[in-house]
């Protein structure tokens, strides 16, 4: 190593991405001196260095001792992404010319023990884009901000800790589905319609559907993103009682789901309404009329009204449901506090 690049043992290399298969990885290379390193390492297809690029401008080229194309971006001075072919040897490669020009591999970029750290641990368990982003802002040490304010506020002004204690709770629900989706379960009799919407909320045929009832008899659970929350919506056996034990262990099924779920969506048919419906446990409920292409029923406030055949209040389920899961989202960069997931 030379002395120079002794000077640079503060630059940290920390790949983002989870280990295993993946189209693109992403490295990132922080600390005093990474512009100077990577400069030494990626040749630019314009020819200019990287250390040369305007902040967050993309810049195509090529790393020097693998040939690899790579795209690189300069999110701050001295704070990198460098986004390669997703191939553990492409990563190495990348990696091993970083650290040889003294730079230091690290799993993540934050105190041991902070919630950063643990965010970073996180990130690649994230289930959509916009959970990734608020995790990604917990990473970059939003929560242990908010934290370590609260803790310096209340040495002289407990009302105002208090008060922040009580902004950073209200995103907590939210912060225990960042890995893991919310239950949403669409449940209501026999033949209501429930399939038919569960396809339409997913966007494909999932379940079967048919003119008859009792069709769905196991639970059918698809993870999906609505308006980028993770989602499992799961269809289930209509409601009712049988005499019939195949049927009956549906149903059985639909009302342990029910304990489970974080929303229930009780669909009941236009042409054919049903007695009211008690959420178990006074569990959040969208109540949904469908099929009103049948029949069109009066407008009752909070009641949503759909058909899969002419697709109208489709949208509007889809935007009551996000809203019922999270009705606040948090603003880019703010503290959400986190369930960690084990896979
Ligand atoms: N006209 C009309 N028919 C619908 C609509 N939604 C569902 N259907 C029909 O209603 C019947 C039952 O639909 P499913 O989606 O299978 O109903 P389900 O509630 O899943 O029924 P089970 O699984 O038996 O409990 C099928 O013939 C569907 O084509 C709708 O919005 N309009
Ligand atoms: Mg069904």
């Amino acid at each position: 190593m030379t002395n120079d690049q002794a000077a640079m043992t503060n630059v940290v290399c920390s790949v983002l991405t989870a280990a295993g298969r993946g189209a693109i990885a992403v490295v990132r290379v922080g600390g005093a001196g990474s512009d100077r390193i990577v400069d030494d390492c990626f040749t630019g297809a314009s020819g200019r260095p990287l250390s040369a690029a305007p902040l967050n401008a993309i810049r195509f080229g090529v790393w020097r001792n693998s040939g690899e194309e790579v795209v690189a971006c300069r999110r701050a001075s001295d704070d990198i992404e460098l986004h390669c072919h997703g191939g553990a040897a492409a990563v190495r490669a990348i990696v091993q010319s970083l650290v040889q020009r003294g730079a230091t591999e690290s799993n993540d970029q934050s105190t041991p023990g902070s919630c950063a750290q643990q965010a970073w641990r996180q990130l690649p368990r994230a289930l959509t884009q916009r959970t990734a982003g608020i995790l990604l802002d917990q990473a970059n040490g939003a929560l242990d901000r908010a934290l370590a304010e609260i803790d310096a506020l209340a040495k002289h002004d407990v009302a105002a800790a208090r008060a922040q204690r009580e902004q950073l709770l209200k995103f907590a629900p939210l912060g225990e589905h960042l890995t893991k989706p919310w239950q949403v379960v669409l449940a209501g009799p026999p033949n209501a319609g429930k399939s038919s919407l569960a396809n339409a909320l997913l966007g494909y045929g999932r379940s079967i559907v048919f003119n008859e009832p009792g069709t769905t008899r196991e639970v059918v659970t698809t993870t999906t993103a609505i308006d980028g929350w993770p989602v499992a919506i799961s269809d289930t056996a209509g409601l009712r009682e049988t005499n019939d034990p195949l049927e009956a262990a549906g149903v059985e099924q639909t009302v342990d789901k029910l304990a489970g779920a974080d929303l229930i969506v009780h669909v009941s048919p236009s042409d054919e309404p049903t007695p009211h419906f008690v959420a178990p446990d006074s569990k959040p409920c969208l109540r949904v009329i469908s099929k009103i292409d049948l029949r069109r029923p009066p407008v009752v406030d909070g009641v949503l009204a759909t058909s899969v055949v002419t697709g109208e209040g489709i949208a509007e389920l889809l935007e009551a449901i996000s809203r019922a899961l999270v009705p606040e989202a948090p603003p880019v960069g703010a503290a959400v506090m986190f369930t960690p997931t084990r896979s």
